[in-house]
């Protein structure tokens, strides 16, 4: 049995749910999970077994602009190592918690603890390689014991743009496929869905990346051709321009915005079609959670969605610019039922391979092996 801390953002996202994930498999597991953030991760929604939470204090000061967050985190670190008797650090996403736990890791003297970093995304493509976090992120990837990469591509941009020639691991994202699957009900159960709609889903924290801007204009070509509906799943910065976009297409009868929702697998269930064109995903989380159920995704050919999807089987990856090619794809998919049969059974065979128990041993076999160096 392993004492895990684990770290990661506890709003909506792909680094923050997988991580909570992982905590969640791990301590069914029979491992101790500490999380440690400055609030609750959003996914932890009950009693868990071995699963306990450790808030980060914030402390304002008329001085502070900004409070220090990560260093109140790297106390934070450094105690529940200490009071609990933590054997890792396991901590998602790299700016500022993998800085944060490299100082935790000084301030508890070195050797005392080991940390692993999992890089996800944006951290690497957007954030981390930006000049006022460049030399931060490359130093804490190069101090961290061990580094985990969602996907080859991010591996691969983690070592061409950071320059670090350090060995690190791809452990790609999972899915619980007993839990993800296709249920039976009613398109109606949500917004102005007709049982004859098809239905072109996206769910996402609605960031500039995500390029919801294109999904709009696919399904504004589609919607000419196809009785369908879109249905965005979400809150975030891009809301407000997709919706003023949505109303000057005049599309605002088919477009249905549901705002932040919980179950996620009855969204799914009633989906024809999963969109996520983004400018690029390290892994693309949500695509692997509509192929669980049975959804063709079309997505981004920048990133790791290429690894998840099979082309042609599962579903397509574009430019995510490539309005065209998506529309056609999509009309394609949509206008043919056997096609969408296949697909969607070639879909779930796929999420299979990222299956949480194929996934999560690989985790802790790489635990053991950052533990004994
Ligand atoms: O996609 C987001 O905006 C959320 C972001 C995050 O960090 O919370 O997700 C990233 O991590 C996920 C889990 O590993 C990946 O599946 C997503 O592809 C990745 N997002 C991007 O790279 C844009």
């Amino acid at each position: 049995m392993m004492k895990i801390g684990i770290t990661c953002y506890p709003t909506y996202g792909g680094s923050g749910a997988i991580a909570t994930e992982l905590g969640m498999e791990l301590a069914k597991r029979g491992h101790e999970i500490h999380f440690i953030s400055y609030d609750f991760p959003f996914k932890l929604n009950g009693f868990y077994e071995n699963i306990f939470f450790h808030q980060v204090e914030i402390m304002d000061y008329p001085l502070f602009k900004y409070p220090p967050y990560s260093l109140s985190l790297s106390v934070k670190m450094a105690e529940v190592v200490e009071n609990e008797n933590l054997d890792l650090l396991h901590v998602h996403y790299a700016i500022p918690h993998a800085a944060s736990a490299y100082l935790a890791k000084k301030i508890l003297g070195n050797g005392r603890i080991k940390v692993i970093t999992t890089l996800h995304g944006t951290d690497i493509t957007l954030v981390g390689n930006h000049q006022s976090f460049y030399k931060i992120t490359k130093f804490s990837i190069e101090e961290s014991d061990g580094v985990t990469c969602v996907s080859n591509y991010l591996k691969e941009t983690t070592s061409k743009v950071f320059e670090v020639s350090k060995e690190m691991e791809v452990i790609y994202n999972f899915v619980d496929t007993s839990k993800y699957k296709k249920v039976n009900i009613s398109k109606k159960i949500i917004g102005p869905i007709d049982e004859d709609d098809m239905v072109i889903t996206h769910i996402s924290n609605f960031r500039p990346v995500k390029k919801i801007d294109n999904i709009v204009k696919v399904f504004c070509r589609v919607s000419e051709e196809v009785k369908s509906k879109l249905l965005l799943v979400g809150d975030g910065p891009e809301l407000c321009r997709i919706r003023s976009m949505v109303k000057e297409l005049n599309l605002e009868d088919k477009v249905f915005f549901a705002g932040i929702q919980q179950d996620i697998i009855s969204i799914l269930s009633i989906s024809d079609l999963y969109m996520l064109p983004s400018e690029s995903e390290g892994f693309g989380l949500s695509a692997l959670e509509a192929l669980s159920c049975e959804v063709p995704v079309i997505g981004t050919n920048i990133g790791g969605l290429k690894e998840v999807i099979e082309e042609g089987k599962s579903g397509y990856t574009f430019d995510p610019d490539d309005v065209d090619s998506m529309s056609k794809a999509a009309i394609r998919i949509l206008k043919n039922k056997k096609v969408r049969m296949e697909m969607g059974f070639e879909a779930r065979k796929r999420a299979k391979l990222f299956d949480s128990r194929i996934i999560v041993p690989q985790y802790l076999d790489y635990y053991e092996r950052i533990l004994n160096t």
